[in-house]
């Protein structure tokens, strides 16, 4: 009787991993076809909540300075979501591989008759899976199926893992036995005899090709059963500013203002839906029935609140145009708008539930998991800090934050909670979402602006010079800008015309009709704060404070004569 057969851990090592492959493509199904949780990245945000600052930190700017090696786009900076990603999904596969060789280790202890069957396997799986998924119960808050229905799936899936592990160890023992008696001369027929490292490879091409195969059919489904809102052009050309109106039909504050942008200048009022977006969301959206929401407010408060919309809605109500920008928003990026937001103050809110005399901050809660701190203090100082449920005097939109979200002027999108379900007067001051992720702590926006437009379809001339309008848009929170100049080919600095801003924290568009000569010449534009601060020159990439340096355009210039 020959004693059993064994399989290498190392072996298990690399089959948890090949299996865990097609483990996340089915996982990544599930969330798109069925609203199911993503575990891998529930895996990842409970233990970036664990583990240090630092340490997430210093693994995302590695990752970062992968992607930009690799010639990632900086324009959607979203790089730092999907250096979060890659390391979720890397350390999902590695913690499969780790089951796999402690498996496999397991297993060539065992006796035989235990071995055999799916039932080692599958508990495996079960083992490796429970505390993953009560992970995911804990930390997901974006998956839509029902509760039942999820633990049934997971459950299934780790099982079924598991099952496949076991499979693959003894296979592996009875490829080793096969080809022992086949060595031996003890093989009666003529079958093909295959080692273990061909069906390693074998086993391996199946998971990959299954797994490509699915993500793409599961993705393409998708795009059939959820069809995309149209993606939105980063820079929507009009020069017609004036025409605009608001959502309530009403002209835009500034539409007196003599001054026209030049053409192909960004809308001034950004239309809603064209509005960017920027969250940690992967699946599907936040959903919320504005009849049955209620926002609670609770912590150290003496009148704890549970509000519905329409107890917030009859409030006092103050509105704004609003200008918001991204921290990764690069240079002359498409990660900033411009619409008109509608809520109460946070003082008024104060006001109501009257916080304790320990209470320092509100800790706000979004339905993804997002969450940041909002120090009392600040609230006391400045009564345009809101809570906002219109945009373009509609409800927020769902991609917006619907049904609630913060404004604080000055700062970044980043301190600003959309899809809040709950908000914490806490006695400490903690640090949110991104700042726990290395990102600046009070992300005051940089002042900032751009060039739109060369406009050299609206060359026109005056007297026997030939002028270019060149336009586009300057930005310091609510500090306001003083001045825009234009500088062409590193001259002097020129001033540009400003056209007013719509609010103290909307940006200002701003023109200069630049008497050219025929060639191609290169722009730049600053501005300056209305304190006299000059915008920052010196070029800083959007980590951890939002980028500075100048925007500049090249173009070549002929004379249409
Ligand atoms: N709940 C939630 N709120 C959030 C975020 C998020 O990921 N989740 N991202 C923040 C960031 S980084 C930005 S820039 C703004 C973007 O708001 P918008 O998508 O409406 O433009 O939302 C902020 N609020
Ligand atoms: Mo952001």
């Amino acid at each position: 009787m020959t004693p059993p057969a064994k399989a290498h851990s190392l072996t298990g090592l690399f089959t948890g991993v090949l299996l865990t492959l097609p483990l996340m493509m089915l996982l990544y199904l599930g969330e798109l076809l069925a609203g199911m949780p993503f575990v891998p990245f529930d895996l990842f945000d409970r233990m970036a909540r664990l583990l240090p600052g630092p340490l997430i930190t210093a693994g995302i700017d590695t990752m970062v300075s992968v992607l930009l090696a690799l010639g990632a786009g900086g324009d959607l900076s979203s790089n730092a979501k999907i250096a979060e990603r890659i390391m979720a999904l890397v350390i999902f596969t590695g913690l499969g591989g780790l089951v796999g060789a402690a498996f496999f280790a397991l297993m060539n202890r065992l006796p035989r008759a235990p071995r055999e069957g799916y039932g080692p396997g599958g508990s495996a799986g079960l083992l490796f899976g429970l505390p993953l998924i009560a992970i995911s119960f804990g930390v997901n808050v974006s998956a839509t199926a029902e509760p039942l229905l999820r633990l049934v799936w997971l459950l299934a899936l780790f099982a079924g893992w598991g099952a496949a592990l076991g499979w693959v160890y003894n296979e592996l023992c009875a490829v080793t036995l096969r080809q022992k008696r086949h060595t031996d001369g003890r093989t009666e027929t003529s079958v093909q005899v295959i080692d273990r490292r061909q069906f390693l490879v074998r086993l391996g091409g199946a998971s990959a090709t299954l797994t490509v195969v699915g993500t793409g059919l599961g993705a393409a489904l998708n795009t059939i059963l959820n069809p995309a809102t149209p993606a939105a052009p980063a820079l929507p050309a009009d020069g017609t500013a004036t025409a605009l109106v608001d959502g309530s039909g009403s002209p835009l504050p500034n539409a007196a203002d003599p001054l026209q942008p030049a053409p192909g200048t960004r809308l001034e009022y950004t239309p809603v839906e064209r509005h960017y977006r920027i969250d940690i969301v992967a699946g599907a959206l936040p959903e919320f029935d504005a009849a049955t929401y209620t926002l609670p407010i609770t912590g150290s408060v003496a009148n704890e609140v549970n509000w519905s919309l329409e107890d917030i809605r009859a409030m006092p109500a103050q509105d704004a145009f609003i200008t918001m920008s991204c921290i990764s928003n690069p240079i002359g990026g498409s990660l900033i708008s411009t619409t008109k937001w509608t809520g109460v103050s946070f003082q008024h809110i104060l006001a109501q539930i009257q916080p304790s005399p320990s209470a320092v901050a509100l800790k706000i809660y979004g339905a993804d998991g997002f969450d940041e701190y909002l120090a009392l203090d600040l609230i006391r100082q400045d009564e345009r800090i809101m809570l906002a449920y219109d945009f373009d005097d509609k409800p927020l939109p769902q991609r917006n934050g619907f049904p609630l979200r913060t404004h604080i002027p000055d700062r970044y999108g980043m301190k600003q909670p959309k899809w809040i379900t709950r908000i914490e007067v806490v006695d400490a001051m903690g640090e949110g979402y991104w700042v726990r992720r290395g990102w600046s702590r009070e992300a005051l926006v940089r002042a900032t602006s751009v060039i739109d437009t060369v406009a050299t379809e609206a060359i026109y001339s005056q007297g026997a010079q030939y002028l270019v309008p060149i336009g586009g848009m300057a930005w310091a929170g609510d500090r306001g800008i003083a001045g825009v100049e234009v500088r062409v080919n590193g001259g002097d600095w020129q001033p540009a015309q400003l056209r007013s801003a719509m609010s103290d924290r909307a940006w200002n568009l701003w023109r200069y009709d630049w008497a050219f000569s025929e060639g191609s010449h290169t722009f730049e534009v600053r501005c300056i704060e209305a304190d006299g601060t000059p915008q920052i020159e010196t070029p800083a990439g959007v980590r951890p404070d939002g980028a500075t340096g100048l925007h500049s355009a090249r173009e070549t210039l002929r004379n249409p004569a």
